[in-house]
C-alpha cells in the first residue's frame, strides 16, 4: 500500500535468548526506561501461561505432565497465534509491543530437541514479524550459574548449546546481538539504543505492517 497515516504503528520488539540470559529483567527496564521518554509500550511474553493453552505448557515445562514433542510444539505455536489479531491492533494504535520470547525460541527450542527445523518453522508462518529482534547472547556456562537454573524441563546446559546454534542459524537483518556476558547497565544500553531507533522508523512510516 501507500505510506500514509494510516501505516505509522507502534514496533513489534521482541527480546530472544538462552534461559537465564537476563530477558526478563532487561525487558522490564527497557519498558520503564522507554515510558519515561512518552512512548506507548505494552510488555507481553510468550508462552502466555494465563491462557487455557498456556496452562497445558506451563504443566508441561513445570514436568507436570507429559507431552508429545510435536504435539507440545503446536501448542507454543497456538499461543502465538491466539493472540494475533491483539497483537495486531495493538500495533495498528501506535503501541510498540516489548515481547518476551516469539517465535524464534518456538523454532530453537524443539529443533534442538531433534525436530526438523523446516518443519517447526511452518506453524510460525503467517504471525506478525518482528521489528527488531534483540538476542541476549551469553555462554551457556555462565547462564547456568545463575539462581533458580534447573528447575524447569529445558534448563540443561548442553541442551541450552544446542538451541543457541538454532538461534544463530535463525539470524537475519532484523536481529541485533547483545554480548549479555556484560554488566546489566552495558546490556540496557544497547538494547536501548536499537529500540528507540526502530521505533522511530515505526513512527515514521519506514516500516509497513505486514
Ligand atoms: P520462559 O517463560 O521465558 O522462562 O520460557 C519457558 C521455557 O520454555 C524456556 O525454557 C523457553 C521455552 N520456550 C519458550 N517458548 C517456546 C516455544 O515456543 N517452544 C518451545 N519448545 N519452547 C519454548
Ligand atoms: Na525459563
Ligand atoms: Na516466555
Amino acid at each position: 500500500g501507500g505510506g500514509g497515516d494510516a501505516e505509522k504503528r507502534g514496533a513489534l520488539i521482541v527480546l530472544e535468548g538462552l534461559d537465564r540470559s537476563g530477558k526478563s529483567s532487561q525487558c522490564r527496564a527497557l519498558a520503564s526506561f522507554l515510558r519515561g521518554r512518552g512512548e506507548s509500550v505494552e510488555e507481553w511474553r510468550f508462552p502466555d501461561r494465563t491462557t487455557a493453552i498456556g496452562q497445558m505448557i506451563s504443566s508441561y515445562l513445570s514436568q507436570a505432565s507429559e507431552l508429545d514433542d510435536s504435539a507440545v510444539h503446536l501448542l507454543f505455536a497456538a499461543n502465538r497465534w491466539e493472540k494475533r489479531s491483539l497483537m495486531e491492533s495493538t500495533l495498528r494504535k501506535g503501541i510498540t509491543l516489548l515481547i518476551d520470547r516469539y517465535s524464534y525460541s518456538g523454532v530453537a527450542f524443539s529443533a534442538a530437541k531433534g525436530l526438523d527445523f523446516q518443519w517447526c518453522r511452518t506453524p510460525e508462518t503467517g504471525l506478525p514479524a518482528a521489528d527488531l529482534v534483540l538476542y541476549l547472547d551469553i555462554d551457556p556456562e555462565v547462564a547456568a550459574s545463575r539462581g533458580e537454573y534447573g528447575l524447569e524441563r529445558y534448563e540443561k546446559v548442553d541442551f541450552q548449546r544446542r538451541v543457541a546454534t538454532y538461534y544463530q542459524a535463525m539470524r537475519d537483518s532484523t536481529w541485533q546481538t547483545v554480548d549479555a556476558n556484560q554488566s546489566v547497565d552495558e546490556v540496557q544500553e544497547a538494547l536501548r539504543e536499537a529500540a528507540v531507533s526502530v521505533i522511530q522508523s515505526c513512527k515514521s512510516g519506514a516500516e509497513l505492517l505486514r
